[in-house]
């Protein structure tokens, strides 16, 4: 086993893996920048490094610094969270040359699936179905007409260096092509620092679904089946579930196969996971991988019952994995609701001193929250307060639950979404299970997400 787990990260996550060690007896030290120091995760740990000022630039994404807060701490792992340099294949490889773990999968993975153009093609020859599309970037708009006339209206433009919806602009027709082209590609540059972008497919009326999958270093991997985050807002999720809620078993047998036949062409290590989009008649087709423990990971703990942290500890280990794919059976029904602080018609990221705070609980309630009463929010960092997350057997009363969870919920000092939560466990279209990725922008009437205007703005 590793000795000693440096982590990397700040807020809810860096919580969590905070309580993997403690739960595997591992010592750790947490790192935190100057706006962080009163956090909660560096409260409750016994050892701690300043690495820099408030701005993420100068603290959690600075290398030499979270390398040096390692060594000076005799750590011999390290460990990213989500975000910061949890998908950076230099700071993977950087940790390698000071002989410190990295959890997470070989910068090789990380480098093969981080752009999106090349991710399509890997997964296309390990027989994964994707959209049709360019099979690289399009260098110029000619092109991208060409390919477009090829693969039919809509169409959309995707930053090959984007991910998570950043940087996609979609078109129905040559005009709307024409007008997008260089904006997208400017866009990607001045995002990415990359302006690859390639042109796809663009599929109406779907959903998100991701699998979980977990490889070990012997070759062996596995899927933790699905979760559906259609519910987004500005490519931000905000409602997710596990299992989908309109995934058949059989769907989610081909989708698990699929997810395990492209993590095994990868030799992929540690935790990851395959994003599709999924129509009504059952297609399904991958979209990009992500090399990293997402935020949503606990309500594919709450229904496998498996610990995807303390996992990612062991494989990165040497541990083989303990249970083979037979083991793995979903139990439950699990919805997350991502509570964040954010104000205002352009839901801006608000902050504030947290005067009061009451955290649900009771039967199949789990809370993973960085909050405490008197906590003043910094203002470098991402709006999530806290995401709370129920187990019910079934998908009604998963919503009963976490309506029950939300009505408890009392979070003073800072608007938060807990309103626009409520609404949508109250919204007859939710409960019938009828989400697809256009939720939230038909049914809370917001602007659409796809179609940036012209420049990104
Ligand atoms: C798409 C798509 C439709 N067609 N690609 C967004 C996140 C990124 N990983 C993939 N995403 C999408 N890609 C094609 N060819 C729809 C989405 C999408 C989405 C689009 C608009 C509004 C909300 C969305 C939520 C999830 C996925």
């Amino acid at each position: 086993m590793v000795k000693k787990l440096l982590i990397a990260n700040r807020g809810e996550i860096a919580l969590r893996i905070m309580r993997a060690c403690r739960d595997l007896d591992l010592p750790f030290v947490v790192v935190y920048s100057e706006a962080d120091r009163d956090s909660l995760p560096v409260r409750l740990s016994d050892e701690t490094v300043c690495i820099g000022p408030g701005p993420s630039s100068k603290s959690y994404l600075l290398v030499p610094n979270i390398i040096s807060a390692a060594l000076i701490t005799g750590c011999d792992a390290v460990h990213p969270g989500y975000g910061f340099l949890s998908e950076d294949r230099y700071f993977a490889e950087i940790c390698g040359q000071y002989n410190l773990t990295f959890v997470g999968p070989t910068a090789e993975s990380i480098a093969r699936v981080g752009n999106k153009a090349e991710a399509r093609r890997e997964m296309a020859a390990a027989g994964l179905p994707i959209l049709p599309g360019t099979d690289g970037p399009v260098p110029s708009l000619d092109e991208a007409l060409n390919a477009a006339r090829e693969i039919g209206y809509p169409v959309i433009l995707k930053a090959a260096a984007g991910g998570g919806g950043r940087g996609m602009y979609k078109a129905e027709n040559e005009r709307e092509l024409t007008q997008g082209y260089n904006p997208a590609r400017l866009e990607a540059r001045a995002s990415f620092d990359n302006d690859e972008i390639y042109v796809e497919r663009y599929l109406d009326r779907c959903r998100h679904v991701e699998v979980q999958v977990l490889g070990d270093q012997y070759g062996t991997v596995v899927h933790l089946a699905e979760r559906e985050c259609s519910i987004q807002r500005r490519h931000q999720k905000l409602i997710e579930e596990a299992p989908g809620t309109s995934i058949s078993a059989e769907l989610r047998r081909r989708l698990g196969e699929a997810a395990t036949a492209g993590a095994s062409a990868l030799r992929f290590l540690n935790a990851g996971t395959l994003e599709f989009l999924v129509d009504d008649n059952g297609n399904f087709y991958f979209m990009e991988m992500n090399t990293r423990v997402q935020v949503e990971h606990g309500i594919t703990e709450l229904v496998t019952g498996i610990d995807i942290v303390k996992e990612q500890i062991c494989i990165a280990s040497g541990v083989p994995l303990s249970f083979s794919q037979s083991d793995v059976r979903v139990q439950g029904h699990s919805i997350e609701c991502r509570v964040n602080a954010e104000t205002g018609p352009d839901f801006r990221p608000a902050t504030g001193t947290i005067r009061e705070l009451l955290l649900p609980g009771g039967p199949g309630v789990r809370v993973d929250t960085h909050l405490y009463a008197g906590y003043t929010l910094p203002s470098h960092y991402d709006s999530l307060l806290a995401k709370i997350m129920v187990l019910a057997p079934t998908r009604a009363e998963a919503i009963a639950r976490m309506q029950r969870a939300l009505q408890e919920t009392q979070i003073e000092g800072v608007s938060t979404t807990l309103p626009f939560l409520q609404e949508v466990m109250k919204d007859p279209v939710y409960r019938s299970g009828d989400v697809y990725t256009d939720y939230v922008a038909r049914r809370h009437n917001e602007e659409s997400q796809t179609t940036r205007t012209p420049l990104g703005v």
